[in-house]
């Protein structure tokens, strides 16, 4: 099978990938897009992920047998999830519904409230006051919805691992940038150190080095 390329950055939303790659042991290469040095926005990239973010792969076995280009980190987890059968997006039923509803609420509420609160909370070229406590506020809302639903169940959509728990543990892996206390949410906290035994979870959060 000829490896997947996989560009990307030494981030949450980056990590999602490479850890789902590891999951699935699919072949894949590495290509940095360093973003502390615009390199997002060069032509090249560009015309592979048109947003100038990471992450985005190609995969020359794509669908119909064509190379295909894809960004944002949910649909490629979903992408490679279905083109390897793999129940890390349940094929059928609640677990699917519950899988796809969690994976939302983190593309839509996780990354961009966490990503804002690093912006204004981790090293700020300015401090802002309004910002930062809006931020965080909006972080430790989102915290206490995880620790709730942990609190039921053993992972997002219920009793099995998935793509919302792929999507979800690199983020709440930067609580330090964020200034939350983990032990606060005891619920999250053992369902990250769970996750953070799996070998493959351990190897893709090393993509492209571990920081
Ligand atoms: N919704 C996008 C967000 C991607 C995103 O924000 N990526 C960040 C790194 S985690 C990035 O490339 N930032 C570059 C920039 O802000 O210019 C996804 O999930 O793929």
């Amino acid at each position: 099978m000829e490896s997947i390329e996989l560009y990307t950055w030494g981030t949450p939303n980056g990590r999602k990938v490479s850890i789902m790659l590891e999951e699935l042991a699919l072949p894949y290469k590495v290509i940095e897009i360093n973003i502390g040095k615009g390199e997002q926005h060069q032509e090249e990239f560009v015309r592979i992920a048109p947003n100038n973010r990471i992450p985005a792969i190609i995969d020359p076995q794509g669908p119909g047998g064509q190379p295909l280009q894809l960004f944002e980190s949910g649909a490629i987890l979903i992408y490679l999830a279905e083109k390897t059968d793999s129940e890390l997006f349940p094929q059928s039923g609640r677990d699917r519904v519950l899988t796809l509803q969690w994976l939302m609420w983190q593309m839509g509420g996780v990354g961009p409230t966490f990503g804002q609160a690093h912006h204004f909370l981790f090293n700020p070229k300015q401090v802002v006051p309004y910002g930062q406590q809006r931020y965080h506020a909006e972080t430790l809302r989102l915290y206490a919805v995880l620790d709730k639903r942990l609190e039921e169940v053993d992972y997002l959509a219920g009793e099995v691992y998935t793509i919302a728990d792929i999507a979800t543990y690199p983020w709440v892996a930067r609580f330090e940038r964020h200034q939350v206390a983990l032990q606060e949410f005891p619920n999250v906290q053992r369902w990250f150190n769970a996750i953070g035994t799996r070998e493959a979870v351990k190897q893709g959060m090393a993509v492209p080095f571990y920081n």
